[in-house]
């Protein structure tokens, strides 16, 4: 679709080029002329360049003195289950497979080309809402992608800054709750001061059904999401994310730069380094440079660059000083300085024990309810609706909501729903298979897709048993070998 690149060469950058490449036959230099550049707008990009992209807490090299690029972001959004604590399973929603999302790396006046991946096992539309973006939606109305599909779109980055990137389709907060954000830095012409360390650092809240430690595979709680009332706030998706061998490390006498991002999708982050004062802070990631800070405010879609040089060994605790969220909930990291003592900036016993996490622990005594595998036969209807509830609300709720009522236009209700009391065999296909094409579900007309759920016949039994008994619908049963009768095309 995007086809070679020099058909759409203007007059306009075709005196750039020339321009440039005047310059650099007589000066030397591999600049371009920046007297004829009034505004970012017009910094050209014709060199196609492949970004860079990295996990957390790792960044991609800085841009140093490179002029700006066309730049190809291939990026694939994953849905994945991990590790929010040791014996806690969640399923996270991921841009590139990792919480916070890889990080892009830009320079002012690149143009990039965005590949957006939805996987194939995937089981959301999911899209991509850059604050880097001027345009529509940050991008979010070029790039909603179904899972197996792609989308590219393209924008030009005009501002320097460190910026958040989020998913910003419907329920908005639970994509964002369940892992779907990360940073995009765009760098000044003249790139970012040289550091010796650079790490990646974002702050997130988490809503569980069960209390903070209950084990197993916890689904997300929208009532609590709504409530602001979190579980966890974790530094990098999860708990220990950066602490003991995930640690962040230097040496002394080296300079420390943090690229500290909050998804939220609630909380404000106290961000502070216990034991380090900020010689610089970038503030919410703009132009404005602080000096000498203790703790500085990270707004939740907001961002922060910090520097600092690390003067004396040590475990240095990176914490959300709203402290209960750090000690209880899990917003705590740790960088580890090796290196030689110095006793004018610090002498004083160690301790590598201080500032070890309190945990969920003392809240919750070992679990009695844990949560069953779903592959495990329901005994009894009553079984059969609670496990049914549960695959509900980790799968069919991102669409069709809460109480079954779905979105106007887009997502169908199944509470009440003429459809599915009409005809239990179609409604156990349209979970097994999919559906695409017009339908109307109470006399209104929905054409959009619904991808097929890729659960197990007792799963799907489950949850249409649970849709069936709730909200008004005609309360029937449906067992694993009526959905196997169907799997099976009689
Ligand atoms: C990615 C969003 C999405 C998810 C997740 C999803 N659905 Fe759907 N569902 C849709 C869409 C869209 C339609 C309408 C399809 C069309 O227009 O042809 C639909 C239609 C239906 C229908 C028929 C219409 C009606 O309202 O009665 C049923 C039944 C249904 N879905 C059940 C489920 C169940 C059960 C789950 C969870 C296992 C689920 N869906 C998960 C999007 C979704
Ligand atoms: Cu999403």
């Amino acid at each position: 679709m995007k086809a070679i690149k020099l058909k759409f060469i203007t007059p306009k950058t075709a005196l750039y080029i020339v321009a440039a490449f005047i310059i650099i036959s007589s000066c030397k230099t591999d600049g371009i002329d920046k007297t004829k550049i009034t505004s970012s707008m017009d910094i050209p990009a014709h060199v196609e360049m492949k970004a860079i992209l990295t996990s957390p807490p790792n960044v991609p090299p800085p841009t140093a003195d490179r002029v700006a690029k066309k730049l190809i972001v291939d990026m694939e959004i994953l849905e994945q289950e991990g590790e929010l604590t040791n014996g806690v399973k969640y399923v996270y929603w991921t841009f590139g497979g990792t919480v916070p999302g890889s990080f892009i790396r830009t320079k002012i006046g690149d143009e990039v080309e965005f590949h957006l991946k939805n996987h194939p096992d995937n089981k959301l539309p999911h899209n991509i809402d850059l604050h880097a973006v001027t345009g529509p939606g940050g991008g979010a109305e070029s790039s909603f992608v179904a899972p197996g599909h792609e989308k590219v779109f393209s924008f030009k980055v005009l501002n320097p800054g460190l910026y958040v990137y989020h998913c910003a389709t419907a329920p908005v907060g639970m994509h964002i709750a369940n892992g779907m954000y990360g940073l995009i830095l765009v760098e000044p012409e003249e790139g970012l001061s040289p550091v010796d360390k650079e790490y990646y650092v974002m702050q997130g809240d988490f809503y569980t059904k069960g209390k903070h430690g209950d084990r197993g595979l916890q689904p997300f709680d929208m009532q609590k999401a709504v409530d602001e009332d979190a579980d966890y706030v974790v530094f990098n998706g999860s708990v220990g994310a950066l602490t003991g061998d995930n640690a962040l490390t230097a040496n002394v006498g080296e300079t420390v730069r943090l690229y500290v991002g909050n998804g939220g999708p609630n909380l404000v982050s106290s961000f502070h380094v216990i034991g380090e004062i900020f010689d610089k802070v970038h503030v919410e990631g703009g132009d404005l440079i602080n000096e000498n800070v203790q703790t500085t405010l990270i707004p939740a879609g907001g961002a922060a660059i910090v520097e600092f040089k690390v003067e004396v060994p040590g475990s240095f605790i990176l914490v959300d000083h709203s402290i209960f969220r750090a000690f209880n909930k899990g917003a705590l990291g740790m960088l580890k300085v090796e290196g030689e003592e110095n006793e004018k900036v610090y002498s004083g016993e160690q301790r590598d024990d201080i500032y070890l996490p309190e945990g969920g622990g003392i809240q919750t005594m070992p679990s009695t309810n844990e949560i069953p595998e779903s592959e495990i036969p329901a005994k009894s209807m009553a079984e059969r609706m609670e496990f049914g509830k549960q695959i509900y609300m980790q799968t069919c709720f991102a669409c069709h909501l809460g109480e079954g009522q779905g979105i106007a236009h887009a997502f169908p209700p199944l509470a009440n729903s003429d459809y599915l009391n009409a005809d239990v065999t179609r409604a156990i296909d349209i979970v097994l298979n999919g559906k695409s094409g017009e339908i109307t579900v109470n006399g209104e007309k929905y054409n959009s897709v619904m991808t097929a759920q890729n659960l197990s016949d007792e799963e799907i039994a489950n949850v249409l048993t649970y849709v069936y008994n709730s909200w008004g619908n005609s309360k029937k049963e449906v067992t694993p070998a009526m959905v196997k009768a169907v799997r099976s095309g009689n």
